[in-house]
């Protein structure tokens, strides 16, 4: 396991890379260059990120994420100048020593909430939350908008203003875009980008959609085994992997995650995990929990041994943390909460070792 941190970059990202380095057992981190969807990203200033990651003594061997155009979503005509454009950043990520490329093919919204700071009663922390209740008449773009109040002057990922911007065109793009329409448009892209990335050595690793069930209406394909058995079929491949997230896919009760992870892990299609707890409170109704398993209800401990026991030597990322000790942040991406998920993770980890004796699993 190689342990990784999500981080922004040092313009806008308030957690200085120095205090990444001091969480015990951090090996390098689930980076970015901010551009929007479509871009060829630059060589230089990927070149320039490298060095100030690895003169922190940390690696980048992940990149989270290389957003796909809507318009690679939707299949329009355009997909092939943004395709070809995708193809460039992963040759050129490649040659930069990177080897795994998480993204997503959620329509329009990578990631929803009704409220990102919940105060959690118990002990007046507070974390992400998502009640469909809460939903009730708002509409996406009214959703859109308390989403962007609510996030404290911080651009959230996937919740790039540009891409927000162009919101009403493109929800009503979608509208007659069904999902067997959305896997053919999925398959076209995997068909072109994943033959560059066994011939470069990378791994594409698909997000699930968080929440794990459709919203809006819109087309959602990523939120079970069975779509990601479908997705791994549309372009059977190693290099066609799962970013499997625990508490995305974990959102919905009826995914058991420490077997999800084993079907795949087997067949060796997990390029990257995202570890974290979710509190269920209802029906499409949850919250985030802290990492340890009786905080909230997913079996970290059973998450971990299957990971251990089927992909050993993926990448693992402290997923969301709730915001504690009055830390100010980016909602979901504090320092504090998300460095306490690591340890714990460590902890099971070396926990696994001393159990299954295998010690030589780092
Ligand atoms: C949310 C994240 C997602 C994830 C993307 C991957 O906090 O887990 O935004 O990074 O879906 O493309």
């Amino acid at each position: 396991m190689k342990m990784t941190f999500r981080w922004y970059g040092s313009k806008i990202d308030p957690i200085p890379l120095k205090f990444v380095k001091q969480i015990p057992g951090m090996t390098g981190l689930m980076g970015l260059l901010d551009k929007p969807a479509g871009v060829d990203w630059p060589e230089e200033e990927f070149v320039a990120l490298k060095k100030e990651v690895n003169d922190a003594g940390l690696e980048i061997e992940v990149i989270e994420s290389v957003n796909v155009h809507e318009d690679i979503k939707m299949g329009l005509p355009s997909r092939d100048e943004y395709i070809a454009n995708y193809i460039s950043t992963i040759r050129m990520l490649a040659r930069q020593g990177v080897k795994v490329i998480v993204y997503n093919f959620m329509p329009v919204f990578d990631w929803l909430r009704t409220d990102l700071a919940r105060i959690i009663p118990e002990d007046g922390s507070n974390s992400l939350y998502f009640d469909e209740k809460d939903l009730g008449e708002m509409g996406p773009l009214e959703i859109v908008r308390k989403t962007a109040e609510d996030s404290k002057g911080f651009t959230l990922p996937g919740w790039e203003p540009e891409r927000l911007a162009l919101l009403e065109t493109t929800l009503k793009q979608y509208e007659g875009i069904t999902p067997d329409m959305l896997r053919q448009n999925y398959k076209y892209f995997l068909d072109a980008v994943i033959p560059v990335c066994e011939e470069v050595g990378v791994r594409m690793a698909c997000h699930p959609d968080d929440p794990a069930w459709p919203i809006f209406g819109l087309p959602r394909i990523a939120h079970s085994q069975d779509d990601f058995d479908k997705i791994c079929a549309l372009h059977d491949s190693p290099a066609n992997t799962l970013c499997l997230c625990t508490g995305s896919l974990g959102s919905n009760p009826d995914n058991d995650i420490p077997s999800i992870i084993r079907h795949f892990g087997e067949k060796n299609r997990i390029g990257a995990m995202h570890v974290r707890n979710v509190k269920f409170l209802g029906y499409h109704h949850f919250r985030e929990a802290s990492h340890l398993t009786r905080e909230g209800d997913l079996d970290m401990f059973a998450i971990m041994e299957a990971i251990y026991d089927t992909c050993p030597d993926t990448y693992v990322r402290p997923d969301h943390g709730r915001m504690i000790w009055d830390e100010q942040g980016r909602p979901g991406y504090g320092l504090y909460d998300r460095a306490l998920g690591a340890t714990y993770i460590n902890g099971l980890w070396e926990a696994l070792n001393r159990i299954k004796g295998k010690k030589d699993r780092v």
